[in-house]
Order: structure tokens, then sequence, then C-alpha cells
């Protein structure tokens, strides 16, 4: 099938095409390249060395792989392009990860927030609207994320894949029982834009019957799937600065380099994780499986196992000697929280978990290790602060 790849040149939008096209479908990444943009801005880079997207593509054919197209578009700024191109590709599906996904990013400023959210809600709007101009049917897989549902404790109740059966109370007495999108509770202005994400494809779903599979995936670690190790130039990237690194990452590149892992707070953070190879395979289990003419969006919990941010770092510390800083939290979130996720869907669909395993973890460090002397340790720490009282904890603690 035809399927567009927005975002197609980001961490899991890559090795996801990559695998599309081995699967046998016609892929085109759409992207605008503002990652590797912001990157510059930022003064970062990834760990790992990247090829340009068309040295990518040259690569993948000449390793073997099916041949797949770059766009260079914005999907939150050119819209009349975004209607062409798909009037003139006319694909089956569209997987949208062409988002500004880092939370600590959207609160560095008002303008990042501002940029944040310009971005990521034109540019799910502009898809709908697009598609519905278009008069195509189009199947959206869209990469939302597990923190919609919130941090908060949710006093150990199980979040469900997207809906609440909830008992509305009548003015009889009675109730009657509704299927509602599960309460939202943002931890930052990234997180809030994947919220209104989601109004957007119930209102469009409704009203033009938009089929949308929304992914509420959890934290993403690892780099490499065994499609991009096929040439050094296949590549994945590899954040671990302040701003783009995810938790899990940082610590295993902080444990390479011999660096104090940056644990925020006490260490009581539950989050939600989901390896890259099984990231890549939960979207293409979305994209063959999607909902039927008139179906509600569908959603599903993108992930396979939750861990304590403290208890990571011990594991981590247990496998490679590294020591752990305990820091001053610049985000204002829950110290400890419980997270109790039912991902039936994916398993359901065939999905057999990676979970965190020695040996993926040390894989993970062994590429660190690699690319130690890329690592700019002076982007390491987290200073993007969710508010000036956490700014002044982290200038107090300095
Ligand atoms: P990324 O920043 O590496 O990739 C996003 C890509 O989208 C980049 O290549 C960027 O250039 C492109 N892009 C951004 N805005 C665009 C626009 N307006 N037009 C065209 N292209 C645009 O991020 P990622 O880690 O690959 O995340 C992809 C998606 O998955 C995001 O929506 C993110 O919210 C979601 N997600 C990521 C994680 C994670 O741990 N990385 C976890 C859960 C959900
Ligand atoms: N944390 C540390 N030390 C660090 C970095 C982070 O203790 O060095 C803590 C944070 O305070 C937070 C937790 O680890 O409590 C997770 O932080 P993160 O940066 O790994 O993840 P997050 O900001 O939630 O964002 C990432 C992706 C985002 C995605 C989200 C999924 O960047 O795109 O939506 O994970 S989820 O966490 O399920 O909401």
């Amino acid at each position: 099938m035809k399927v567009l790849v927005l975002g197609g040149d980001g961490f899991c939008g890559w090795p996801c095409a990559v695998n599309l096209a081995e699967a046998g479908h016609d892929v085109v990444i759409v992207d605008n390249l503002s990652r590797r943009k912001i990157d510059i801005d930022l003064g970062v880079e990834s760990l790992t060395p990247i090829a340009t997207i068309q040295d990518r593509l040259r690569a993948w054919e000449q390793v073997g792989g099916r041949a797949m197209t770059f766009v260079h578009l914005d999907i939150a700024r050119e819209y009349d392009r975004l209607l062409e191109l798909l009037r003139s590709e006319r694909p089956s599906a569209i997987v949208h990860f062409a988002e500004q996904r880092a939370a600590p990013y959207s609160m560095k400023s008002s303008a990042t927030k501002r940029y944040t959210v310009d971005n990521n809600v034109n540019g799910t709007h502009n898809l709908l609207a697009a598609i519905v101009d278009s008069g195509l049917d189009v199947h959206i897989v869209h990469l939302g994320t597990m923190g919609v549902y919130g941090y908060g404790s949710h006093r150990g109740a199980t979040i469900p894949e997207g809906y609440l059966t909830v008992e509305v109370p009548q003015p009889d007495g009675t109730c009657f029982t509704e299927k509602i999108l599960h309460p939202t509770d943002p931890g930052s202005v990234y997180h809030m834009t994947k919220t209104l994400d989601q109004l957007l494809f119930f209102y469009y779903n409704k009203n033009d019957a938009i089929r949308v599979t929304d992914l509420h995936q959890g934290i993403v670690w690892g780099t490499n799937t065994d499609l991009t190790q096929r040439d050094p130039r296949l590549t994945n990237r590899f954040d671990y600065d302040g701003d783009y690194g995810t938790v899990l990452n940082r610590f295993l590149m902080q444990a390479a380099i011999g660096y104090p892992l940056t644990v925020h707070g006490t260490g009581g953070q539950t989050r939600a994780f989901i390896h890259i190879r099984d990231s890549v395979r939960c979207v293409q289990l979305a994209l063959e499986h999607p909902p039927e003419p008139g179906e509600k969006v569908k959603i599903f919990n993108q992930m396979t196992e939750s861990h304590q941010v403290g208890e990571l770092a011990r594991k981590v510390a247990a496998l490679t000697d590294a020591e752990i800083n305990y820091l001053p939290n610049p985000r204002k979130e829950a110290i400890e929280n419980d997270l109790i996720v039912d991902n039936r869907c994916f398993i359901e669909l065939g999905l057999k978990p990676t979970t965190l395993d020695d040996g993926l973890l040390a894989e993970v460090v062994d590429v660190a290790r690699r690319w130690a002397d890329r690592c700019d340790r002076s982007k390491i720490p987290c200073l993007s602060a969710w508010t000036q009282r956490q700014a002044e904890a982290i200038k107090a603690f300095a």
C-alpha cells in the first residue's frame, strides 16, 4: 500500500519508514527537517552520527531496500502543498510522527511553548482538513503519548486503552453508562498538544468519518533496529542532551561515559517504556489492522512495561558501576506515582514485547561508548525548568 510517513526523518519515524518499505509498502517520507535544525539551534548533535536524509535513502537502496521518496514539506505551514501531495500520491495510510516531541524543549521559553503548540496542533489539524478536502479515504496512524493520561495518582486503577466507561446520573436518580475519552492531565505544553490532537481526531472522526488509530506511546528506548544496522548511513539518531534525551537512553549514555546518572528528585516517577524495535512493529500492526469505516478512533497503549526512574538508575548502576546523582527536579511533577496500563490491544494483535534485559541495555551502552567522543558533557544537564520555582532550585544547587 502507499504510505506517507510524516516525520520519517526522526528517531521513531526513520526506523518505521525502512520497516514499512521492507514489508513491501510504497513509502513517501515527508519531513521539514526541523528536528535537525533544532539541534543546530541548541548546539547539540545526535550521539550517533546521522547521514542526511538523501544519503539515508541512497544507502537504503544500495543495501537492496525498496526505494522510498522524500518530500521536504512543513505540514503545519504548507497546507496547499500538503493537499496537493495527498491528491497526487493518493495514499491509503498516513503515519503521523511530525510533531515537536520534547517536553523540556516545549517548556524552555514562551517562544518554544508557542512553537510547540503552533507546530503540533496546526500540523495535525492541517492533515485532517486536507484529508477531507482531498475526498480520500485515508487511515491515519498517529503517534500520541501515554502522557495524555497524566502521572498523578490513578489510585491503583488500570489505565484503559483510551476510553473510560462512566456512569452518568440522571435527574430521576437512574444512571446511564457511556464510553468517554479518558480524562486528560498533561504534564507539559508538549503533552498538552497531544491531548488537543485527541480532540481533533475525535471531532473529524465524528464529522467526516476519518479513520484514525491513535497510539499512546510510552518512552522509547534503544537506538537501532536490524534494518538500520545494515549500513552505517542508516544509523538512527541518539538524543542525549538535557532537552531531547529521554531518561533511559540518557542513563545508559551517562554510564558509558562515566557521568553520574541524573535522577530528578527521588526518582519515584513511574513511566511506561517501549523498545524502538517494538515501536516499529506496533506501527506496522496498527497499519495492518485499520478501523472499519464508521468506527470511532481506535486508541492503543503502545508500551510494554512500566518502571520507576530511580529503579532504572539502580539497574543501570548495577550493570555498569555508574554513580547516581539525585538532582533537584526541573519539572513540576508528582514525586512518586503508580502506573498500571492495559496494553492488551497490541498483545492480541501478536506483539511479543521486548522487555528490559541486561543484554539490550548493554547494547545501548556499547553504542554510546563507541561514540563517546562525540558527547558534549556541557549539554547533559536538564536546565529547562517548568516554573520559576524549579528554576531557582536548580540555580541554588549549581
Ligand atoms: P523526532 O523529533 O525525532 O521526529 C519528529 C520528526 O518530525 C522530525 O524529523 C521533524 O523534523 C519532523 N517534523 C516536526 N514538525 C514537522 C512539521 N511541521 N512538518 C514536517 N515534519 C515535521 O521525534 P520522535 O522521537 O521520532 O517522535 C515521533 C513522534 O512520536 C512524536 O509525535 C512524539 O510525540 C511521539 N512519541 C515519541 C516518543 C519518544 O520517546 N521518542 C514517545 C512517545 C511518543
Ligand atoms: N528524568 C530524570 N532524569 C533525566 C531525564 C528525565 O529523572 O535525566 C525523569 C523526568 O523528570 C520524568 C521522566 O524521567 O519524570 C521521563 O522523562 P523523559 O524525558 O524520559 O520523558 P518525557 O518527558 O515524558 O517524554 C518522552 C518523549 C515524549 C513522549 C513521552 C512518553 O520525549 O515524546 O511523549 O516520553 S510518556 O513519558 O509516556 O509521556
